[in-house]
């Protein structure tokens, strides 16, 4: 009686087409890049690719800002070259998913160009547009006419405001994103008829699912123009907003069913179960999962080059919180890197001397809990965060922007003062080409590539890493293959072991009579762990050290080599970043 579905059973890669592989030698990675590496998804074992946005976009923000929905960027090749990769994918039984951006689109978009240039056409009210204020004294802000300011003064989520003023019509337009980025009006049916029938096109041409962006941002409440600042936690009732699951289950009964992989962005600090089972719980919008952003945002501070102090139970608390708030209605994803997030191993690993140890540490996290993991292109190498010697190498708005500002305010110096927190934080850490081989380019490219190529390329590479047995990517194809062999690592309820152990997490997996034992070292020294018992752990646990006997239990994986099968597993050293998952029969 396992409610099963494909998309709980797959395991997701996520492809960000402009850093994947470039075939012509134009410096950027295209679809026909992916052609080509078709065999290596193959070999790789993934079921499914999310790929980023393709669409036509003058990329103000690589792609997330549309100017036609059904069109394919120039740049990324053309109609026929997406087709041949959906064949090709199908072919090899892989699926595709596809990026939803429709928070908002490009100001290129011909809506947007219609609204803008003629208040009076349709497309005007696609959009959110309002009057300025001017009963603000004294403001000497932002591209208003003198007097005048925004409705409000939200700061958007890549710096400056929230509000560009239209000198033809007097009125501002809403981009919470980039100035070129406006918000569409969720409010007007005919957006939402249009958005559906774009997202039909797609479905239509057999895709799998969508990953939908920021898609919890779609519906603005009336505080949209209070001019007080917003509180972060929900952006002035933005996020989450009023109408977010009339508009998802409109969505659901129009577009969506089932089969489909559907993923919904959803930014924010401190989702409740509640709300996130309104997304993906049995009675909610239709959603298969979302992506929350609780535990990237632990280490973060308020600018982009500001980080916090993170401490392994803080992480544990927010996993723990997902796999029992979703464990019997609802469904997770599991992801710890992404387009949008600086490396995994170098955020929650050590990307020096145990760079492979933990590399696999963390994958075994993300592939042994309850969910769907998703992998972003070079996690499977171990890829690592960047260094960067100057501004100009970076090529994020969401990085140079507030940069910019605050150099021009003054608020910053100079680019050592905030070196440091990019090189921690920033998304270009991610969007760095793929290591194909230790080839100048990485193999990415034979021309000049549109971001610097990581110089670690040379050790860590596609090249280098398959076919050995010790590899990062070798041990991933094998955590894949975990999730096909048993049903206990998919869909086996989560409960924590020492959750109040700084350095240790260890976990339980449970489905019917089979079990597994997840032990995993955050640290870069020894720690001993031990199955508690019952006497000291309370409660009504899975595992007791009682029930372990070494006589049924099998190591399944291990990413230190000389780990014997018949070592005892109720208690034992784990050394710098192991990992060990045992099943108890
Ligand atoms: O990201 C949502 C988002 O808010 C990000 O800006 C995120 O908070 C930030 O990158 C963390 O550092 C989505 C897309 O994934 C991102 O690439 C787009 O830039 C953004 O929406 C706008 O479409
Ligand atoms: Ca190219």
């Amino acid at each position: 009686d396992i409610d099963r579905n494909w998309w709980k059973e797959a395991v997701v890669y996520q492809i960000y087409p402009r850093s994947f592989n470039d075939t012509n030698g134009d410096g950027v990675g295209d679809i026909p890049g992916i052609v080509e590496k078709l065999d290596y998804l193959d070999y790789l074992g993934v079921d499914c690719i999310w790929l980023n946005p393709v669409y036509e976009s003058p990329n103000a923000d690589n792609g997330y800002d549309i100017a036609d929905y059904r069109a394919i960027m120039d740049e990324f090749g053309t109609m026929a070259d997406w087709e041949e990769l959906l064949a090709g994918l199908h072919d090899r039984d892989m699926k595709l998913i596809m990026d939803l951006v429709v928070n908002h689109t490009s100001d290129e978009h011909e809506w947007f160009v219609n609204a803008r240039e003629d208040p009076d056409s349709e497309y005007r009210d696609y959009y959110v547009w309002r009057q300025g204020r001017t009963d603000v004294d004294g403001f000497t802000g932002h591209h208003g006419p003198e007097g005048e300011a925004p409705p409000n003064e939200w700061e958007s989520f890549f710096g400056g405001p929230t509000w560009e003023y239209d000198e033809d019509s007097g009125e501002w337009y809403l981009h919470l994103f980039d100035v070129k980025q406006p918000d569409l009006n969720w409010e007007n049916e005919d957006v939402r008829e249009d958005v559906f029938e774009m997202m039909e096109f797609w479905l239509e041409k057999g895709i799998d699912g969508f990953r939908m962006d920021v898609i919890n941002l779609i519906s603005k409440p009336d505080a949209i123009t209070q001019h007080d600042p917003p509180e972060p936690s929900d952006f002035g009732g933005t996020i989450d907003g009023p109408r977010v699951h009339e508009y998802l289950g409109e969505m659901g009964d129009r577009v969506l069913s089932d089969d489909l992989l559907t993923v919904g962005e959803c930014i924010g600090h401190d989702m409740s179960m509640e709300e996130a089972r309104r997304y993906v719980g049995r009675d909610g919008d239709g959603l298969s999962m979302i992506f929350h952003f609780e535990h990237v945002l632990l280490d973060q501070a308020g600018e982009i080059w500001e980080t916090s102090d993170w401490d392994l139970r803080e992480l544990k608390g927010v996993f723990s919180k997902w796999q029992h708030g979703l464990r019997d209605d609802g469904w997770n994803s599991l992801y710890l890197n992404n387009h949008d997030q600086p490396r995994q191993v170098s955020r929650f690993g050590n990307d020096g001397e145990y760079r492979v140890e933990s590399a696999k540490l963390l994958g075994t996290l993300l592939h042994t809990m309850q969910g769907t993991p998703y992998v972003y292109q070079g996690e499977e190498l171990g890829m690592t965060n960047v260094s960067f010697e100057s501004l100009d190498e970076f090529r994020d708005v969401e990085t140079l922007q507030p940069v910019r500002n605050a150099l021009e305010s003054g608020e910053i110096d100079g680019f050592d003062e905030v070196r440091e927190g990019l090189e921690a934080n920033s998304r270009d850490n991610a969007r760095t080409p793929m290591h194909w081989d230790d080839t100048g380019n990485a193999g990415f490219s034979r021309g000049e590539p549109w971001i610097k190529v990581a110089a670690n390329h040379d050790e860590i590479n596609v090249a280098a890493e398959r076919g050995d047995p010790d590899s990062v990517l070798e041990y991933y194809r094998r955590l894949f293959d975990l999730r096909s062999e048993y049903d206990v690592v998919v869909y086996g309820g989560y409960d924590d072991l020492w959750f109040d152990h700084p350095e240790l997490w260890a976990y339980t997996r449970a489905l019917d009579d089979e079990r597994l034992l997840v032990t995993l070292n955050f640290s870069d020294t020894e720690t001993f762990f031990e199955i508690p018992k019952p006497e000291t752990h309370g409660g009504d646990h899975p595992i007791w050290a009682s029930d372990v006997d070494a006589a049924d239990v099998d190591l399944l994986l291990a990413n230190y080599d000389d780990v014997a099968e018949t070592d005892d597993p109720s208690e034992f050293v784990l050394r710098p970043w192991e990992a060990r998952v045992y099943r108890l029969t």
